[in-house]
């Protein structure tokens, strides 16, 4: 089954909106299989966005996501990566469509409350860099027939 992750920024604990935020998620029958609430050091923070080293943001980015807590997340269910990026809604809350997170919520590209994987394999590996196996759970839940096809 497929999972990704979901890492509720600081903006977001901060403003009080992890249950919000959560709740958006779990209605679009994601499961949730890992949480936690860690403080980011700079050293995770280059690792986790590795991609963005050189650009003109990379530095206030590492700033920000080392500011304060974030809430880390393991979702899973079917198109579980392409379900999280179309519920979060677009990098920039200005582009992102009203219904989505960040259309709804977020106040700027730079505090736009919620990260999750952009592709399969990049949640394959952030999955790995956030959380041990031992941290999530695997459960079966009664509504499944409902949600996924067999
Ligand atoms: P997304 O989070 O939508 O996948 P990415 O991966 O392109 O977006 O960017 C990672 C994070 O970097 C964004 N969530 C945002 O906080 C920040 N970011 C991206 N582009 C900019 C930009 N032009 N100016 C400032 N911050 C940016």
């Amino acid at each position: 089954m497929e999972r990704t992750l979901v890492l509720l920024k600081p903006d977001a604990v901060q403003r009080g909106l992890i249950g919000e935020i959560i709740s958006r998620i779990e209605k679009i029958c994601l499961k949730l299989v890992g949480v936690k609430m860690i403080l980011i050091d700079k050293e995770l923070a280059h690792k986790h966005y590795s991609a963005h080293v050189g650009k003109p943001f990379f530095e206030d980015l590492v700033d920000f996501i080392t500011s304060s807590p974030v809430v880390a997340m393991v979702f899973e269910g079917n198109n579980a990566v392409d379900q999280v990026r179309s519920v979060m809604g677009l990098t920039n809350p200005l582009e992102a469509a009203s219904g989505t997170i960040r259309g709804d919520l977020a106040t700027s590209i730079e505090f736009n409350l919620i990260h999750g994987s952009d592709s399969i394999e990049s949640a394959e590996n952030e999955v790995r860099l956030f959380f041990s196996v031992q941290d999530l759970v695997d459960y079966s839940v009664d509504v499944d027939k409902w949600i996924i096809e067999s």
